[in-house]
């Protein structure tokens, strides 16, 4: 690690746990909630999903808020990060749904009353299929539905709510929506990935100027917060690289990264990722007007969910089996550790390098990890002798490792505000639902969803409560 990592955390450091409302509520046809895209595909096709375990699961959180907060303010977290289920909120005329609302006060004030503040996000890849079924990210009416629903949303709760957020990492759906083929409706189109990744980037502008507005006029709180959370993955490339290896690394990180980045910070694209999709046939469906939209996309602050790297070579091709330009593929580092129940490297310096990338080039940008945790497989077979799950071999290194490069990026400038486990407690996980568990507290599938801590969660507790990384 080169010199000593501060193994302290600043004292208004905060720490939390990240989740959101499909992996946890459950009741998915309650209050009148409308079918998403994930219960569709459940409906379609239930062997997608591990164990045949659909988006109908949640980890019962909608019922059991109340205890599930008490027992986070008992492990030292301060705040909680969900989401508002847009197809519980509205309804299919794009008006309020009362009973979905009254779930939802209910909910904020169960986390109030228990020390925990609610961070709320607006989307978290839980489309309503009846607007999917109009066109989605890709149709202008579907980008003003979720605008609609925004304005919605901070009317309703704006004098509850400090922290907002408009996406969580909306990279995700252009890629695995529409460019790997991975997600419903399992495309393989850059152009249209691209076209979605603009759409959202449109809604997120919209959104973001509503609570703007609603802000001036005290319908949302004056000290309320809005922001945008995404998966940043810091680029790398082989040693010695080729120009056409560093153009790889442009490209991948101009897609994944700067697009968000200069987004929220300067309210526009990047020109240079732009210009190369035109150049190889990917025109954004730009209309007059967008860039005033996109102007009102900066926000407040940013949220940095961390896992993994992106190491990237020059393409051997210039187009795949599908027809797409080809601008980086995968480069496999031969000393890269993996976590083998996801195949996501672990690397706890990513955060650190990306760190000191934003604090050199968004200089003003406050940002907190919002997402940052270890999901694994075998993670139930290993008990201690009261009957807990032994995960202080993994979870604790993993977590001990990315949070003294936090310590260290602080210490060296980085303006990070707090830190965010994702999955404190194990919850539902997109098709891959409960296979890879990353809680502190385990969730018994077999026991009707009951709560028990894990080994590692007095380890959290101590970090939570002292800030000193131990
Ligand atoms: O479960 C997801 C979450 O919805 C978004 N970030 C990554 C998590 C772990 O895969």
């Amino acid at each position: 690690m080169g010199r000593q990592n501060p193994s302290t955390l600043p004292s208004d450091f905060f720490f939390g746990a990240a989740m959101s409302g499909p992996q946890t509520e459950g009741m998915w046809q309650a209050h009148g909630k409308l079918e998403n895209l994930w219960d569709l595909w459940s409906n379609q096709d239930i062997r997608a999903f591990y164990n045949r375990v659909g988006s109908y699961a949640g980890n019962d959180m909608g019922a059991r808020y109340a205890d599930d907060y008490r027992l986070l303010r008992e492990l030292g977290l301060t705040s909680m990060r969900t989401s508002i289920q847009w197809s519980r909120l509205m309804d299919a005329d794009g008006k309020l749904n009362p009973a979905g609302a009254d779930f939802y006060h209910r909910l904020f004030a169960a986390a109030h009353e228990a020390g925990v503040e609610p961070f709320v996000n607006l989307y978290h890849f839980d489309m309503p299929t009846y607007l999917f079924r109009r066109g989605g990210w890709e149709n202008r009416e579907v980008v003003e539905a979720y605008a609609n629903y925004a304005r919605t949303a901070f009317a309703e709760f704006g004098q509850e709510i400090t922290y907002w957020f408009t996406f969580n990492e909306p990279i995700v759906e252009p890629e695995q929506r529409y460019e790997h083929g991975a997600w419903y409706p399992f495309a393989h189109n850059a152009a249209r990935a691209r076209c979605v990744q603009y759409g959202i980037s449109l809604a997120h502008a919209l959104a973001t100027d509503t609570f703007r507005g609603l802000q001036e006029s005290g319908v949302v709180r004056a000290d309320a917060k809005i922001g945008l959370i995404n998966c940043f993955t810091p680029p790398y490339t082989r040693e010695n690289p080729s120009p056409a290896d560093l153009e790889a690394v442009r490209m991948a990180d101009g897609i994944g990264n700067r697009w968000w980045l200069d987004l929220v910070t300067k309210g526009t694209l990047p020109a240079d990722v732009v210009d190369t999709l035109a150049s190889r046939g990917i025109v954004l469906p730009v209309r007059a007007g967008d860039k005033d939209i996109l102007a009102r996309g900066v926000v407040d602050w940013l949220g940095f969910n961390y896992y993994q790297p992106n190491r990237v070579q020059a393409p051997e091709h210039d187009i795949d089996e599908y027809g797409n330009p080809c601008f980086a593929q995968k480069y496999v580092w031969p000393d890269a550790v993996i976590n083998k129940s996801r195949g996501w490297e672990i690397y706890p310096k990513g955060i650190y390098d990306f760190a000191m990338t934003m604090t050199r080039d968004y200089p003003q940008l406050e940002w907190f990890v919002s997402e940052n945790g270890i999901g694994v497989e075998e993670d139930r077979a290993l008990r201690t002798a009261d009957g807990a799950i032994d995960d202080l071999a993994y979870r604790v290194p993993f977590v001990r490792d990315h949070l003294l490069w936090i310590a260290r990026a602080i210490a060296d400038g980085a303006r990070c505000r707090g830190y965010h486990y994702w999955g404190v407690i194990d919850c539902w996980s997109w098709n891959n639902a409960y296979k890879n568990r990353y809680g502190f507290i385990e969730v018994n599938l077999q026991d009707n969803y009951s709560r028990k801590l894990k080994a590692s969660a007095e380890w959290l507790r101590q970090v939570a409560t002292t800030h000193v990384i131990e």
